[in-house]
């Protein structure tokens, strides 16, 4: 849903929910597994163009593409090369420009991976801040004298193994900080020129036509100067679960500054466990949104859901922060797999699309897609997160729609029933839900604006109730695997995941796993 200045100042919302919602619900693409047209067996550009009329008849309002830039690919495009450009893999600028128009004629608008914490090793600016101390570029990347044994300079851990995070440099006797992989040096964001640099990246791609960016783990990208020792309790533990620096803050100020010159949006990976510190990237004067992860590392158990819920809310709705939902991404098992069945899965998608707040969809989601089965010789991610990347199946032919039978990563399962034509035709299916979601939170002020309330419901039932103005819709989400009864106030149904339901009277009956909304009777 649009929302105009008009409407934002008629409902007090701040210009950072504004923007934030009015970017609706939103697809993430993982460019080397959604659609293939050069015979490569890796997606592209052209590919995604070519699906476009899937993402406008599912409903969506954006879409977010993984890193396209050139890479070497050791973190499969988060270790950016070059970020004005695009790899050659996925095609090139004029692609990315002709799918910003193909995109912009349905209304969808596009937002790039922005990844400011580290660039790829083989990036000019590492291969420069590398060759020499006195190079103008070695202060962009954060150096220190080995510790007085000639070990690291401390003890922080990096993602992906228990290993440092740093690495020695023979040629410069300095070690370089990577908080992933070695070959993904940390920027140094207290050198001004790194942040120029990166806030002409950003007017690049806003000059291009791009509405806004996901910002790879942003809350990184402040370090404090003395890079003091993790306590003993912490080490082993990656950094990117708990640093959180004031000092980002400020420098997302001077990101949220360009953003507002193109009115552009940004939706920050902050990857904290606690909304009370995520709501704090938030705010006018920095990130419009940004994720909160709280149902994404949940377990299918009703009373998790809802202290996640109730505790998320009281320190978004506190701040007058806009949170972004997600279910499903490129670094986590994808639904089915992690809740053990496909009704959870559609059950859980109920939920996400009717919460306050902006929901994003990860591509295959929409399919009912379960994890790759990856055989060990065809493991390819460091991260160990190739199940969730499988590329999607458009067909049930043997190439399943793609050039070729044989992608870069094998195919999810049951792939049947699980693409996109199988699902299309079929009006049970989950994809067919899914829209049936999207257009209910199109029509309904409370889906898309409204104010959250958990209802009381009974043990194993999530309740709860979304309202604006007039307007007032009610979800009950049973997570037992038998039917229950609740007391509940009576209405309409008018999205289920059992498709006969709706347009009947709802009368507090809930089938096995069953997820629905309901219009109250007024
Ligand atoms: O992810 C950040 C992050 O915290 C993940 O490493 C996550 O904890 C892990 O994958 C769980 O298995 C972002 C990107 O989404 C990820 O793909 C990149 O590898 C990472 O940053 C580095 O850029």
């Amino acid at each position: 849903m649009r929302v105009t200045r008009e409407l934002a100042e008629q409902l007090g919302m701040t210009e950072s929910s504004r923007r934030a919602v009015s970017s609706g619900v939103v697809y993430q693409i993982y460019p080397r597994s959604f659609r293939d047209t050069s015979g490569d067996g890796v997606g592209d550009l052209p590919g995604i163009a070519a699906g476009v009329a899937h993402l406008e008849r599912l409903g969506v309002d954006g879409v977010w593409l993984s890193p396209i830039h050139p890479s070497p690919m050791a973190d499969f495009g988060y270790d950016v090369a070059d970020y004005t450009d695009v790899d050659p893999l996925f095609g090139t600028l004029a692609d990315l420009d002709r799918l910003v128009a193909e995109l912009g004629e349905r209304d969808i608008s596009l937002l790039l991976d922005w990844v400011p914490n580290h660039t790829s090793d083989r990036h000019a600016w590492f291969e420069a801040s590398r060759s020499s101390r006195d190079d103008p570029r070695r202060d962009w990347y954060v150096w220190r004298d080995p510790a007085p044994d000639g070990g690291p300079p401390n003890n922080w851990t990096r993602h992906f193994a228990d290993e440092p995070a740093w690495t020695f440099d023979e040629h410069t006797g300095q070690y370089y900080l990577h908080l992933f992989l070695p070959q993904q040096p940390d920027l140094n964001w207290a050198n001004e020129g790194v942040r120029d640099a990166m806030v002409g990246v950003l007017r690049f791609w806003l000059e291009r036509g791009v509405a806004g960016f996901r910002a790879d783990v942003v809350h990184l990208i402040g370090k404090d100067a003395a890079l003091a020792d993790d306590p003993p309790e912490r080490i082993g533990v990656p950094r990117a679960g708990f640093h959180d620096e004031e000092i980002t803050h400020t420098y997302l100020g001077q990101i949220r500054d360009v953003l507002d010159e193109y009115e552009a949006t940004m939706v920050g990976e902050v990857n904290l466990p606690d909304a009370a510190r995520v709501v704090r990237y938030v705010g006018d004067d920095r990130l419009p949104m940004a994720f909160y992860f709280g149902l994404l590392y949940a377990p299918w158990e009703r009373d998790t859901w809802r202290d996640v819920l109730a505790y998320a809310y009281t320190h978004f709705d506190g701040a007058d922060a806009w949170p972004v939902w997600a279910l499903g991404n490129h670094d986590t098992p994808r639904q089915v797999t992690r809740y053990g069945s496909l009704a959870r899965a559609r059950a859980a998608a109920v939920v996400l699309l009717t919460l306050r707040g902006t929901p994003f969809l990860y591509a295959g989601e929409e399919l009912g897609l379960a994890d790759a089965e990856v055989p060990e010789d065809r493991v390819v991610d460091p991260g160990g997160r190739d199940g969730c990347r499988a590329p999607i199946p458009w067909d049930a032919s043997p190439t399943r729609g793609w050039p070729t039978a044989d992608p870069w990563l094998p195919w999810p399962p049951d792939t049947d029933d699980h693409n996109v034509a199988a699902q299309e035709a079929d009006p049970d299916s989950t994809l067919h839900l899914y829209r049936r979601l999207i257009a209910a939170r199109r029509d309904s002020s409370a889906l898309a604006l409204g104010w959250f309330e958990l209802l009381d419901g009974t043990a194993d039932v999530l309740s709860y109730r979304r309202w604006l103005d007039g307007d007032e819709r009610h979800v009950h989400v049973n997570f037992s695997d038998e039917p229950r009864d609740i007391a509940a106030p009576a209405g309409t149904v008018v999205v289920s995941t059992e498709r006969h339901r709706e347009g009947a009277p709802f009368t507090g009956h809930l089938g096995t796993t069953e997820a629905l909304v309901v219009r109250p009777t007024p």
